[in-house]
């Protein structure tokens, strides 16, 4: 018999310390791919430990954001081979904690690699701007200065990479933070952190505090010493959490929901656009904020290009997501699984067609845990449910148009506008969609997915609220400007007087 083993107890970072939480609750953080797979608890934190993280990332802020910026940049530099060493080890724990394909959970472990390179190199940019002065004798430039204590709320579904998204331009922008982690994946964002001190990141600089949403995620939004929030999540909460911080006068970065659309022309190469549809609806079990979860077909491919998809999702292979050969993991947890199945209802009461799929697993290999078979509805009509709203798992909606017009309309015809995509051989086309799709993102001959780090992410309407996370854009919400104005003429010189 296998000795039980000893349970994990992890701890908050609070000042460089590990720390229980003060009301000593915890919770458990199990595999949604076997339930009887613990790998071990949580402090279940409230407003005392968010208070306590808050006036440790306040004192800390004092003497961060004084070491040079390419000093802090070596410390990710530093940061980011550790975890290249520590990437296998990293990424099955997070497979075993959130679900998806170990192939997968390592691409989110490089993503939080190739960020750190990224932002450890803006350490010697940062760059403001240096212009003439109107008046004789006086110079003029611009800095930019970090914001103070940043509050960051990360989602489950890229455990490493988004809250590296959110840490690491913070960082080198000189600013400290306090992070809450998703419930659902606690411990990527522990061994993130964990490398980060063992790269040198002195105490306070970044604390960790592990709970749910209205028991530390909106004390850390409230807390008057916290100057910015970065929020990922559901456009739900997004919208409390940006009123809360409207209410105080904080920036507050929202990245939210999605209804993605791959638009296939009738020119299409037709195996590599299933190919690609695949992998944008069914990838990380759909759970992406940029999935695939529309795809606009040209009447004359639809049929041909339905049969080669339902045939290759027929054969998709799904299960846990440590064993070799599996490609589609389970969901997150039960209410996920909840939401794709009321989805399914939806939208056979819509009068979709539903081509494969539509339910749980239940059989032997996936009893333990929250798995969905991949579901394909055809004869979706624009203005459905199914082809309007977000279901965040492997459920996808195949609509029809007539006309490359039609296809845009379609595509843009939803409240939210992140991730869009057009398969087509037609350079014109191309470039047409490129310019009139709403939508933060589109790829050309490629899924909805797969973003890189150095690029600007994020998207238009009810997706967010106008920042990006990656690229130039995080280091624009981690700093503010200042503008200065040094006079050597000796005299009062009064702008637009004399
Ligand atoms: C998300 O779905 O929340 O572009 C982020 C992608 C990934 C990040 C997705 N690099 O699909």
């Amino acid at each position: 018999m296998r000795a039980k083993q000893a349970e994990k107890r992890y701890k908050n970072l609070i000042g460089g310390k590990w720390l229980a939480a003060h009301s000593r609750k915890t919770f458990e953080n199990r595999n949604p791919a076997d339930r009887d797979d613990l790998l071990g608890t949580f402090p279940s934190s409230g407003k005392a430990d968010v208070a306590a993280a808050v006036a440790a990332a306040k004192d800390a802020f004092a003497t961060w954001r004084l070491v040079p910026a390419p000093r802090r940049a070596e410390i990710l530099y530093r940061a980011g081979e550790l975890l290249a060493q520590r990437k296998e080890v990293y990424a099955r724990e997070m497979t075993r904690e959130m679900g998806k394909v170990l192939e997968e959970t390592c691409g989110d472990v490089q993503e939080a690699i190739d960020t750190a390179f990224y932002m450890a190199g803006e350490g010697r940019r940062l760059f403001g701007q240096t212009t003439p002065s109107e008046l004789p004798n006086k110079f003029a430039m611009s800095v930019r200065m970090p914001v103070g204590v940043c509050g960051m709320i990360a989602p489950w579904n890229f455990p490493m990479a988004i809250p590296s998204w959110k840490l690491f331009p913070a960082l080198v922008a000189g600013n400290t933070c306090v992070i809450k982690p998703a419930e659902d994946t606690p411990l990527s964002t522990h061994n993130l952190v964990q490398t980060l001190m063992d790269a040198g990141l002195p105490p306070g600089v970044v604390n960790v505090v592990h709970g749910f949403g209205p028991d530390a995620g909106a004390p850390l939004v409230e807390h008057p010493d916290v100057r910015a929030i970065s929020f990922t999540g559901s456009s739900e909460v997004g919208r409390i959490v940006g009123q809360v911080a409207a209410a105080h006068f904080k920036p507050c970065s929202l990245e939210m929901g999605g209804k993605n659309a791959m638009i296939v022309m009738d020119d299409a190469n037709l195996d590599l656009a299933v190919e690609g549809a695949l992998w944008g609806a069914f990838g990380t079990t759909g759970q992406r904020c940029t999935a695939t979860s529309r795809i606009l077909l040209h009447k004359k491919i639809a049929r041909v290009f339905t049969e080669q998809l339902v045939a290759r999702t027929k054969n998709l292979r799904i299960g846990n997501g440590l064993e070799k050969g599996i490609q589609m993991g389970p969901q997150v947890n039960q209410q996920q699984i909840e939401t794709s199945a009321r989805y399914v209802k939806i939208a056979l009461a819509e009068g979709a067609k539903l081509l494969v799929g539509g339910k749980p697993l239940r059989g032997a290999a996936h009893a333990k845990g929250f798995f969905f078979a991949p579901t394909i509805f055809s004869e979706v009509e624009p203005t459905m449910r199914i082809a309007q709203e977000e279901v965040f798992g492997p459920v996808l909606s195949l609509l029809q148009f007539g006309t490359f017009e039609q296809a845009i309309e379609i595509a843009n015809g939803i409240e939210y506008g992140l991730s869009t995509s057009i398969y087509t051989r037609d350079v014109n086309r191309a470039y047409a969609a490129v310019r009139d799709l709403e939508a933060g993102i589109t790829y050309v001959n490629a899924p909805t997915i797969g973003a890189e780090v150095h690029l600007p992410f994020g998207g238009v309407k009810q997706t967010g609220n106008g920042h990006r996370e990656g690229g130039t854009g995080a280091i624009d919400f981690y700093t503010t400007w200042k503008s200065v104005y040094v006079d050597y003429s000796d005299r009062l010189q009064r702008a637009q007087i004399d």
